[in-house]
């Protein structure tokens, strides 16, 4: 036996086989149960507590690890001493033992609980693990982490899907996305990212949109073309889903996520290309048409036939993409989609740096450049040539561990029938 230590955490499992009693405890961020081990021969009185425990029960134990391990869980100590710290007041309303699934809607109503489900829990450290691998990749890469306003006066992605704030009487909005505050710091930092919360008053109830979501925000300023900019976030995902999968691929599969091996070289296809992909296979898109959701999912295993579950989509009609965005001729643009698995999981590009051009494009998309005069000003004292893209951390969790829905990558989301808890 080894020396004592202690664990804390909830009851997932009570098994009683004679005079042994096997309490399976979920402890740390572990996603596999220790084994409480129990004998009435030993100690009577503990016998008799833990022979009363609960389904649910908050516990200390105190005890030893054994030189052989029985349980095919793994891990096993031998109790000294438990304490129970709180018991369930209410049966409760999902099954922690996993083996009676619950609904959709009550995994997240009851998320808390949920989480002691080693598949549930399993996403939130693959989250955690990803947020922080995005987190070193950029800063080893010698970006400088930042945080900008989430209270806005203008939007930059389209008016449609902004949520209205009474800020002090006068109006305001949640930010869409920092586009305009990562721009504008291009004149005086080279290289930023954040890390935040976007909010997006789309009325889509769809699998892969949220209402409150988390991204990524990437701006590179000095870039030769957009090409830096693809190649910088193929390196990032290719960094992130290979530490993810180095630290818990094997425990991901045997929980039955369909998580990706290898990310392989990410195809760059432009527009025109997608295009003529999309209307050899019988769809009929014109020229400057967005790609719906079910041409992504069409190009989506069209690449991943080819073994290549990301790609890029360069050079889209200037007229689909925002103001931000510089033209490429008379019709195209410098901007691209990254997409796994048939999702758009970034959307980025060069931007248009020079001040008089900006404008125009302003005037071009129907926006008036007085509401935009703070960011415009950013440009007349030698703002760079620069890109960058924005990312959804969600979606990104989604199709790096195959999840179904988006929901599911997110603790507690909110969508347009959800506001609680
Ligand atoms: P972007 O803001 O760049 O359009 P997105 O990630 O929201 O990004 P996708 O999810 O790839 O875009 O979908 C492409 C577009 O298809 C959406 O912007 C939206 O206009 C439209 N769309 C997607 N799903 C629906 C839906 N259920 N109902 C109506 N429109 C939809
Ligand atoms: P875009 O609008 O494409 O681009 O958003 C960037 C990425 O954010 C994610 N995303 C969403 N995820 C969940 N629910 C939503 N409602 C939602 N909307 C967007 C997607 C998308 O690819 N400023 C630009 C980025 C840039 O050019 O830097 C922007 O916001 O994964």
């Amino acid at each position: 036996m080894s020396e004592p230590r202690q664990v804390t955490g909830w009851v997932s499992n009570v098994k009683i086989l004679g005079k042994i009693a096997f309490i399976e405890v979920i402890d740390d961020l572990s996603l596999t149960p220790i084994t409480i081990v129990v004998k009435k021969e030993t100690n009577s009185e503990l016998w008799e507590l833990v022979s009363k425990v609960k389904l649910g029960s908050a516990l200390k134990i105190e005890g030893k690890e054994p030189q052989q391990v029985v349980s095919k869980k793994g891990r096993e100590l031998h109790a000294e001493e438990v304490q129970i710290l709180a018991e369930p007041q209410d049966l409760l309303p999902i099954d922690v033992t996993g083996k009676t699934p619950a609904s959709f809607d009550d995994y997240i109503n009851y998320r808390y609980l949920a989480l002691r489900l080693p598949k549930i829990r399993a996403v939130f450290v693959a989250r955690s693990i990803i947020f922080q691998e995005v987190r070193n990749f950029l800063t080893s890469r010698g970006f400088l982490e930042v945080n900008t306003p989430k209270i806005v006066k203008a939007g930059a992605e389209g008016g449609a899907t902004l949520f209205s704030v009474d800020y002090f009487g006068e109006k305001a909005f949640l930010a869409q996305s920092p586009q305009l505050y990562k721009q504008m710091l291009m004149c005086g930092v080279p290289r930023v990212f954040e890390v935040g919360p976007f909010f997006r008053a789309e009325k889509f109830s769809t699998t892969r949109h949220l209402n409150e979501g988390w991204g990524l925000d990437v701006e590179m300023g000095f870039i030769n073309d957009v090409n830096d900019v693809l190649s910088l976030l193929e390196e990032l995902v290719t960094h992130v889903n290979k530490r993810l999968v180095e630290s818990m691929g094997d425990q991901l599969k045997s929980l039955g996520f369909n998580i990706i091996e290898d990310m392989k070289q990410f195809p760059r296809v432009t527009y025109d290309e997608a295009l003529k992909i999309l209307n050899s296979n019988g769809f009929d898109l014109k020229w400057g048409e967005d790609f719906d959701p079910k041409a992504e999912k069409f190009l989506g295993e069209y690449f991943q036939q080819q073994g290549t579950p990301a790609y890029f989509i360069t050079e889209y009609p200037w007229d689909s993409k925002p103001f931000y965005i510089m033209r490429n001729g008379p019709q195209k643009s410098y901007a691209f989609d990254l997409d796994i698995r048939g999702i758009e999981i970034a959307s980025g590009g060069q931007r248009e740096h020079r001040y008089s051009e900006l404008y125009r494009n302003l005037v071009d998309k129907g926006l008036d450049p007085n509401d935009f005069k703070f960011y415009l000003d950013a440009f007349k004292y030698g703002m760079p040539p620069h890109g960058g893209f924005g990312l959804g951390l969600d979606r990104l969790v989604m199709v790096l561990l195959g999840l179904q829905n988006i929901r599911e990558a997110v603790l507690f989301p909110r969508d347009r029938f959800r506001l609680v808890p």
